[in-house]
């Protein structure tokens, strides 16, 4: 069975103005595309692989033949990666976190905007590609991030929350070099409805 590209939950359109068409356009049906059809190429010569799922595949990527571990961490990681990030944003514009997570926040980051803060702080911190992330070690909420397409499962942590992409490719066409402009305007985009159904499932 190969990978396959998801559908975008949402028209291409749909998150404009804080996120842009010709962006989501290409970031979904090239950059996404691409990780998917290099996974399944590097795939091919191994199909006792091809039958594992893709979290299988990143939970294990140490124990996989040396050949495999680049190009599943790069591409299977960045299928991933996006899969869950084209959920957790949603054209329902500036929703609530509602207030079991404001709870959490509090306790776990003196409060939402602070939590905000450090997790734009880390995503703008990311030296060159890679992504933010909001993650449950021992009951409490984490802000990590990782370079490249890694994420908090080939880590041995569970699925993440949340997750921001600040590959330029995410950004650039709309933003330039103003990484923190983007990363303060999608805000406006997350999916906090989905953000706690993860919650509920994964705490
Ligand atoms: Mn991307």
């Amino acid at each position: 069975m190969k990978h396959q590209l998801p559908k975008l939950p949402y028209a291409y359109n749909a998150l404009e103005p804080y996120i842009d068409e010709q962006t989501m356009i290409i970031h979904h049906s090239k950059h996404h595309q691409g990780y998917v059809d290099k996974l399944n190429a590097a795939l091919e010569k191994y199909p006792e692989f091809q039958k594992k799922s893709l979290e299988d595949l990143l939970k294990n990527i140490n124990s996989l033949p040396k050949e495999l571990q680049g190009p599943v961490s790069k591409n299977g990681g960045g299928h991933y990666n996006h899969s869950l990030f084209w959920g957790m944003m949603t054209s329902d514009k500036n929703q609530n976190p509602g207030n079991e997570l404001l709870e959490i926040f509090k306790k776990d980051f003196g409060g939402f905007e602070n939590f905000k803060e450090a997790f734009s702080a880390e995503a703008l911190s990311v030296f060159g590609s890679g992504w933010a992330w909001l993650i449950i070690i021992d009951g409490a909420l984490k802000i990590i991030s990782s370079q490249n397409q890694d994420n908090p499962i080939m880590r041995g942590n569970k699925e993440p929350l949340l997750g921001l992409d600040v590959w330029e490719h995410a950004y650039y066409l709309k933003y330039q070099n103003r990484r923190a402009e983007y990363i303060q305007n999608w805000w406006n985009v997350v999916n906090w409805e989905k953000i706690n159904e993860s919650y509920k499932q994964l705490r």
